[in-house]
Order: structure tokens, then sequence, then C-alpha cells
């Protein structure tokens, strides 16, 4: 376990301004904008009960040129097809997850020991053991500061480990879930996503279909309500004010928000921008769109075959999408589709959570 490093990856995103592959994005955004939805789907039946069935088609992933707000790990865009899939319409609530606990006695990552031996297997070596009081079961808390935050690279400054914090527990010992069921789940390790999705009959999306997802059939918006930046306060729970230090929760919610408070995107689909960000089932790696943007449209692509990332390089991280109740434009803007960012797989926080699909074979 990494836990206590999860925050290493989190640099990862926020740096790198380079744009790579600028040329060649321009030709693709040219060449699929107008393709829209495919309407040759085969008849796939009623969807389970909060699903919604997203038809197939072919999109291009990634951010484009206009995008002032996308952060080079974005780039480049490139073309990607999808068969239709079955989704979560909206994040897996505290009361979905307690069914499945309920189910199968299964006990989350930010639940159990910790195992300094096999944590260190996977950090730099030489870095010193934390103390003992540290090495207890919890995950990451935002604590937010009370001064203007200068050097934005040291979040540290904003987010704390917290022993007792799990998804019982969302903000530490003494906190609950009582009258929480339908919020989004959270401190939620891609392996406790996986257990869940086991259970259900599910599994995690990929990272081009959530994307594809996200966009609910606009194929050239950048955000999952379409194309209106001035929307963002309304469609979405972000953070309005000054990050970390002031949230002036214009939106209605300071911290999360119970699902479906604001309106679904175009799919039917509820909080694809903020609130919670989901898990993927992709490895995250700073290649893999410079390795597919030569292979021309790729049908359903499923990630880079192994985690890299130079700025972390001992931890394994999947791609996590949609960005949070603490996304703010001065930061990440990660409240737009193509945003992206790496989460180290044994690792769950404040804000993220997960939702499931399914394809029409895993359902017979
Ligand atoms: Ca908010
Ligand atoms: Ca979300």
């Amino acid at each position: 376990m990494k836990r206590l490093f999860l925050t290493i990856s989190l640099l990862t995103l926020f740096a790198c301004k380079e744009n790579k592959g600028g040329e060649v994005k321009k030709t693709i955004e040219k060449t699929t904008e107008n393709k829209g939805v495919s309407v040759r789907e085969k008849e796939v039946g009623t969807p389970p009960a909060g699903m919604v069935w997203v038809p197939g088609g072919s999109f291009t992933q990634g951010a484009y040129d206009s995008d002032n707000l996308a952060l080079q790990h974005e780039k480049p865009a490139h073309p990607v097809h999808v068969d239709g899939f079955f989704i979560d319409i909206n994040e897996v609530t505290n009361a979905q997850f307690k069914k499945f606990v309920e189910a199968t006695g299964y006990l989350t990552i930010a639940e159990r020991e910790i195992d300094w031996e096999e944590m260190k297997e996977q950090l730099p070596p030489g870095t010193p053991k934390p103390h003992d009081s540290m090495l207890r079961p919890g995950s990451l808390l935002f604590k937010g500061t009370t001064y203007t935050v200068r050097n934005m690279d040291d979040f540290y400054q904003w987010w704390e480990w917290k022993v007792g914090a799990d998804w019982r527990h969302p903000r530490g010992a003494g906190s609950s879930i009582e009258g929480k069921d339908n919020y989004p789940v959270v401190h939620i390790a891609y392996e406790d996503a996986l257990a869940y999705c086991k259970w259900a009959g599910r599994r995690l999306p990929t990272e081009a279909e959530w994307e594809y997802a996200a966009k609910g059939g606009q194929l050239n918006s950048k955000y999952s309500w379409g194309k209106d930046e001035e929307k963002l306060k309304t469609e979405a729970n972000t953070w309005q004010g000054e990050f970390p230090k002031t949230n002036t929760s214009e939106d209605g919610f300071d911290r999360l928000a119970p699902v479906k408070s604001f309106s679904p995107n175009a799919f039917g689909l509820y909080d694809m921008a903020g609130n919670v960000w989901e898990w993927t089932q992709d490895w995250y790696n700073v290649n893999y769109y410079n390795e597919l943007i030569v292979t021309g449209e790729v049908a359903n692509p499923g990630g880079a075959a192994h985690a890299y990332n130079p700025r972390n390089p001992y931890a394994r991280e999947k791609v996590i999408k949609g960005g949070s109740f603490l996304c703010n434009e001065s930061y990440c803007a990660s409240y737009r589709n193509s945003a992206r960012m790496a989460s180290t797989i044994d690792s769950g926080m404040e804000h993220l959570g997960f939702r499931t699909v399914a394809t029409p074979e895993m359902l017979k």
C-alpha cells in the first residue's frame, strides 16, 4: 500500500503545459466532428435499473487546441470508436455500496491495517517510515487553508492523512453517512471499486467510454452540458472562490452533493462533471495518447498496457475522470470532458468515487 503517497500523483497533472502533436490534432477535429452517434444500433433490451444505454459511435477523445484550460496530458486528441454500453446514471451511492458490504462483509482498503513492508516497496528507495501513529487505517481529507496559497504544487497544504477516515466516516472519526444514503460513496480505492463491480455483475468504464458518455452525444462539447462555460455553477458541483482558501459555494454545495442534484447530460447521466472523481479501468501512462495518435481511429481502446508516470515512477496509477467538488478554474478545471488525473490504485480520497458499466453480453 502507498496510500500516503497518493498525493505524489497529483503533481503529475498540473505541470508540463507543453503541447505536442497539435498539428495532428487539428486534422482529427476536422475529420470526426460531424460523425455523430451511430444509428446502427442493435436491439439491446431494457437497461437495468439505474442505468441507461449509450449508443456506440466515434468521437475525438482528448482536448482540442481551442481548450485553453487543457493540460498537456489531455493531448493529442485522437479518434476513437466505442461500442454501445449501459452505464449508471449516477455515481455509486452510500446506499448502494452499503448493500454490497452487507452482502459480502467486504472491508475497504481505507479500513484495513497498513503493512509498511508492503507499502515501502512502491515508494522511492530510502523513503523514511512514517510515525506509527500515521500507519493506521485512514484516508485523505481535504482540509483547505486559511491563507492564500502561492505554491499550488504543494498540495500537502490542503490535504491531510486522517486516521479513521473511510467510506462510513467520510470526514474521519466522529463523522458518519447517516442520512446520506443518496450521496456518492467516497474513500474508495480501485480494488474496492472492482470488488463492488464483481458483486454487482458490472465493470468499470474505460476512459474512452467514460469520456464518450460524458459528452452526451454532443461530440464537440467541452463540458457534459455542452459548450457554455457560463453554466458551470448551475450544472455541476465544483468550487467557487479562491481555491483552496475560500469556497463561496455559489452552486449550493461546499463539499459533496447528493447525486442527481444537478441536471443530467443528454444521455441522462448525472454528475459527469464534478461532485466526485470517478475511477476508470485504464492504466495512467503519459505516453498513451501519443501512441494512439499514430494508429488512426482505435476501436474500444482499453488503456495503456502498463502504468507509466515519470513524476511518480514507483506508483501504479489508474485514470480518473470528471473532477470533483474541489475543481476550480484556477487549479485544475477538471470538470471538462477531456480532463483526467492519475490516482494510485490503493488510494481513496474524500472526493473520489466511481460508477459502473455493463455490456449486453454481461447481462445475459
Ligand atoms: Ca460546490
Ligand atoms: Ca462525478
